[in-house]
């Protein structure tokens, strides 16, 4: 385009920015000389990997010039930012997202045609980043892209692990876990800044010294560990900011193995050496678990020191010791209580490190800190020994004991003179038989904003988990419900949808994702419908491809693909899903004839590699998956399948060609679902309950366009209060019964009888915690009314359209301009250049 053409084009931003930075011939260049010039290879010779290696190389020019751009943007304005310190960032691949960020995907497909490489190949030579277990973790990760597409000063921060999450196999159905090693090749997106390194100290002692006014307390520590950080640059959408996830990796102190070493200590100083590097080894895999475990909190102490150390040092170089614009420019989010102890550690580095009074520090740690919770799960509700911490922490316990001290005295005498039943409720310590640090206290006591994830569960943060601190602070507690980038979960994953949908309406709708709403007017074209059910057809004929290279099983796309994708866990109710594809599988032996659309119904979880029930539930699905895909008296309509190793990349393949959303937690349990919005977005149903942001899902898409089923959070929590008992629906409905008792025979598992039992017994004398019974017949008859819509496909494509059109409240982008509204009050800096 020349000059004068382009400037009779309307002069909006995305427009400009979308051409291509690059062109194909140039980019051709650069990665060659790649992979001649770092790679040490050459075009005849090089593998995939390498190819890979070198384009992304190549991309990282482009990376690293907007990382310069930025930096230098955010330090000439000394601009305010927040410092999202997580344990978890679920990156998945980083390759296409960048290409896609940077408006180079097409030219870069272009350029390696040329070279006689495919992209969509080489793209799969990427490992993915699993620094994270589920939700939690990638709802980070989409919060990384929206801030840097925001031009938004962030910094995220996060460990270096060098195993992911495990990697899953199955043998004879059964879970196995491998470790992920995702970088041991070395990774091309990561800079190591040896120069921002960190020391973190453990264990010792505290001495009181008394010398001027007030008694000083210096903290012995009885080991120290380097922290070296890893900088992984985040590409903002459409030519926008570059951000930093800052992950820390542990190291062993090189003068304190010097001292062993020379005394003959070669074999000692290796061990320390080892115990050391430890600590940034490997995710622990329980997903909403606390394990309790000193390593674990030892991790998440080390990368807050790190961490805390490392936005000190940023605030001091351009302001000294003058700490009063640190809480105004300073935003610490906390993802979860995981990172906590990064309130008590600030504490100790402002008084102990810096002589700041006990009342100035705290100031500042309340206006600093604030906190997400992300469950109510008491079994996720963090708390350490008091024990592990004098051990590991001891300058911290004192810490804490002062903060607990002040809260209890001051503000909770202030609104409950004399109660002590009230402060022992409300206390960070927890007294019992084993004292306990109870970490969601410290961080809302040490939080100006505490926020639920979707509006249900922020409701019953208030009113269920801390109601008496509601009371207290009735300001403190607010709701950001959670979103996705649609830069990945739409545009990157799902490009047949994505370029249709460019057709109808400004192609800026990545970026203003209400904008969707312009394809309700198409809703009920028929054109439109076809050619939208024509995309999820051809997605799902390569989904087809992926179950059987992945499977060897054979599936229709002319069947319903049902999906239900997400951590194995109880309380999302994997085996009430089972259950009925039991009860449908009966259905079609009891009558060959019964009639229902042909189904694949198809799954995607890890179960936590010590959550036993979790793994017999794997094992159920894949035992009754091969029982039922091997029966020729069912005539193909029905289908199960697991898929392995579900995991980000995964997902990008299976979401846009689902029909069908599984969304069956317990109402209550599910804090909100993210896995929900991107299903919906690309054109899928929810089958689901009043729970999380199912129920925000189905405000905006409308009743008729989901499946709304089963019991309300208030008829669970009346159910509770009456007592629950699961033989009432065992003892009354035939089909239930039978389908238990076949779980319980070995009708799945020849010649094993009673190998599935595990989960019969716990819906039975397990007393049904999750209230699998009681939904039962609920689920059944919504998924009766799903069968019959699909009959119908003009209404089912009108909804799969309504659904697609209405998802913009679920961008990333919203929450975080929500973030910085209640919570941040950031200020954008798009990047000088
Ligand atoms: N979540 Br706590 C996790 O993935 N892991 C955790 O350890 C905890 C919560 C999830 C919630 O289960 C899910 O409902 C929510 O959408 C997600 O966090 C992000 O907020």
């Amino acid at each position: 385009v020349t000059k004068k053409a382009a400037a009779k084009k309307p002069a909006t931003k995305a427009a400009s920015a979308r051409k291509a930075p690059v062109t194909a011939k140039a980019l051709q260049g650069k990665i060659i000389q790649h992979l001649r010039g770092t790679q040490g290879t050459y075009e005849e010779k090089a593998t995939p990997q390498a190819w890979w290696r070198a384009t992304s190389f190549a991309v990282n020019e482009f990376v690293m010039a907007g990382l310069t751009d930025t930096q230098k943007t955010h330090s000439r304005y000394d601009t305010r930012a927040v410092n999202y310190l997580s344990m978890e960032f679920l990156m998945g691949r980083l390759l296409s997202n960048n290409l896609h960020n940077l408006h180079l995907f097409d030219v870069t497909r272009a350029a390696l045609e040329g070279l006689g490489q495919n992209l969509d190949d080489l793209l799969e030579e990427e490992p993915d980043m699993a620094l994270g277990n589920g939700g939690l973790g990638r709802l980070a990760a989409c919060f990384l892209d929206s801030l840097a597409t925001m031009n938004l000063p962030a910094v995220g921060y996060g460990i270096h692990y060098e195993h992911g999450l495990f990697e899953q196999h199955f043998r004879d159905g059964r879970q196995i876990e491998r470790p992920d090693a995702w970088r041991e090749y070395g990774n091309p997106w990561e800079v190591c800044r040896p120069e921002s390194a960190q020391q973190v100290k453990l264990y010792g002692y505290v001495e009181t010294r008394y010398e001027g006014a007030t008694p000083k307390k210096v903290w012995h520590a009885g080991r120290t560990i380097k922290a070296v950080p890893w900088d992984i640059p985040i590409v903002g959408y459409d030519g926008a900011n570059v951000n930093i996830l800052r992950l820390w990796e542990s190291r062993a102190t090189n003068f304190f193995d010097w001292d062993v070493f020379n005394a003959g200590g070669y074999v000692d100083a290796q061990a320390e050496q080892a115990q050391a590097e430890t600590i940034s080894k490997v995710l622990y895999p329980n997903d909403e678990t606390d394990a309790g475990k000193e390593l674990r909190l030892i991790q998440q102490y080390f990368f807050c020191a790190a961490s805390v150390a490392d936005i000190v040092r940023r605030y001091r170089r351009a302001h000294g010791d003058d700490w009063t614009s640190f809480p105004k420019l300073v935003a610490i989010q906390l993802n979860d209580t995981h990172p906590a102890i990064a309130i008590p550690e600030l504490m100790r580095v402002l008084i102990d490190d810096y002589d700041m009074a006990w009342k100035d520090a705290w100031g500042i740690c309340q206006q600093v800190f604030s906190y997400t919770n992300h469950t109510l799960l008491p079994e996720a509700l963090e708390k350490w020994t008091v024990r592990l911490f004098e051990k590991v922490l001891p300058r911290h316990l004192d810490i804490i004991y002062d903060i607990n001290h002040q809260f209890l005295t001051q503000q909770v005498d202030a609104q409950w003179p004399g109660d002590d039943a009230m402060k022992q409720h409300l206390s960070i310590i927890e007294e019992g038989h084993e004292r306990m640090v109870r970490m969601g206290h410290l961080s809302v006591v040490g939080s100006h904003k505490v926020n639920g994830v979707a509006q249900v569960h922020s409701d019953l943060v208030r009113t269920d988990l801390f109601p008496e601190f509601h009371e207290l602070w009735p300001e403190k507690l607010t709701n950001v419900t959670n979103g996705i980038t649609p830069r990945r979960w739409l545009k990157a994953c799902n490009p047949r949808l994505a370029a249709l949908i460019d057709q109808h309406i400004d192609a800026d709708w990545p970026l203003h994702l209400d904008k969707l709403k312009g394809l309700i007017a198409k809703a009920d074209d028929a054109k439109f419908q076809q050619a939208f059910m024509a995309v999820k057809r051809e997605n799902k004929v390569d989904l087809v491809a992926e179950i059987h290279r992945l499977t060897g099983i054979e599936v229709s796309p002319d069947a319903l693909f049902d999906v239900q994708i997400k951590r194995l866990h109880e309380y999302k109710r994997q085996h009430l899903n089972l259950l009925h594809i039991l009860a449908l599988y009966r259905r079609l032996l009891d009558n060959p004839e019964y009639n229902m659309v042909p189904r694949v119904f198809l799954f995607g979880a890890k179960a936590a590699p010590g959550y036993h029930l979790a793994k017999d539930i794997i094992f159920a699905i894949n035992k009754v998956a091969e029982r039922i895909n091997n029966d020729s008296r069912i005539g193909g309509k029905l289908k199960v399948v697991m898929l392995p190793n579900y995991r980000v990349s995964l997902a990008e393949k299976m979401i846009p060609a689902a029909d069908v959303s599984e969304q069956i937690s317990t109402a209550g349990k599910e804090a909100s679902g993210t896995g929900n919005m991107k299903l919906a977005l690309n054109g899928a149903l929810t089958i689901g309950t009043l729970d999380g942001a199912n129920i925000e899902i189905a405000e905006e898409a409308g009743a008729d366009h989901c499946f709304i089923f089963g019991l309300t959070v208030d008829e669970v929590k009346a159910l509770n209060a009456r007592g629950y008992n699961p033989y009432d629906f065992y003892d009354h409905d035939e089909e239930i019964r039978a389908v238990l008792d076949w779980l319980d025979s070995d009708y799945f598992t020849p010649g094993q009888p009673g190998a599935l039992a595990s989960i019969k017994h716990s819906l039975l004398q397990g007393g049904d915690p999750y209230k699998v019974l009681a939904d039962f017949r609920a689920y059944s008859d919504a998924q009766r009314n799903v069968d019959e819509k699909y009959r119908d496909g003009t209404a089912w494509a009108r909804s799969a359209i309504i659904n697609t059109a209405t998802m913009g409240k679920f961008n990333s982008d919203r929450s975080i301009q929500d973030y910085v509204d209640r919570i941040w009050h950031l200020k954008a800096y798009p990047r000088d250049n």
